[in-house]
């Protein structure tokens, strides 16, 4: 009898933390929304992987390190331009834990990001000049996993980043749409995100086609 070979999948939950949560210190409307989406869709995953924006106190992506600014300036951090934000995810801090509902169980690894002072990292991958690994990539290759789907938090920079850079890494990416949220600093800058996602190659799904 001839098997089919099915892509082995994986979760990626990015930054379903409590400092993103329209209760938290850098909220995102409806965030909370991805909890049950990433809950009821991991045990269907071979693999989950979630990650955590993880500052150090003073990080360089906040604006209260800079004298005179204010979230949602700008500024050049290493050559590259950086919105500067409240304070958020320092380590350690309820606001950097996982938002309690969250089904901890079903994740298999856990990475941690933007933990470098100096350079901020939306992607679950690579810091924002790809310096620097979170060793994701290395724990999905180990694992003969050849499609990933992403759930969580937010839409327009971490999702986006993070998405992007598993198209570049040749992963067959899709973004569960109802699983997603967006800071929206500009009203539709969650829409323009999928759209990027998108033309980047990566398939828009809602949590019922996965
Ligand atoms: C994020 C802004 C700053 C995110 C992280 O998880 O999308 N956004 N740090
Ligand atoms: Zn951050």
């Amino acid at each position: 009898m001839r098997q089919v070979e099915r892509a082995r999948r994986a979760l990626l939950i990015i930054d379903a933390q409590n400092d993103f949560m329209p209760f938290g210190a850098l909220p995102v409307a409806e965030g909370d929304a991805v909890i049950e989406v990433a809950n009821e869709l991991a045990p269907r995953f071979d693999y989950v992987a979630a990650s955590q924006d993880w500052h150090p106190a003073g990080h360089l992506s906040f604006a209260s390190s800079h004298s005179g600014c204010v979230a949602g300036d700008m500024v050049d951090l290493v050559g590259a331009k950086q919105v500067l934000w409240v304070d958020h995810c320092i380590q350690d801090t309820p606001g950097a834990s996982f938002h309690s509902g969250l089904e901890v169980s079903h994740i298999d690894a856990v990475v941690k990001k933007g933990t470098d002072h100096g350079i901020d990292s939306y992607s679950a991958f690579f810091d924002n000049n790809h310096a620097r690994s979170t060793g994701l990539v290395d724990l999905l290759r180990k694992e003969g996993i050849t499609e990933v789907y992403a759930v969580g938090l937010a839409t327009d920079y971490c999702v986006l980043f993070t998405v992007l850079d598993a198209r570049k890494l040749g992963f067959s990416v899709a973004v569960v749409s109802d699983g997603v949220r967006g800071v929206n600093l500009r009203a539709g800058d969650d829409l323009k995100a999928l759209d990027q996602m998108r033309k980047a190659g990566s398939r828009i799904v809602t949590s019922e086609e996965v």
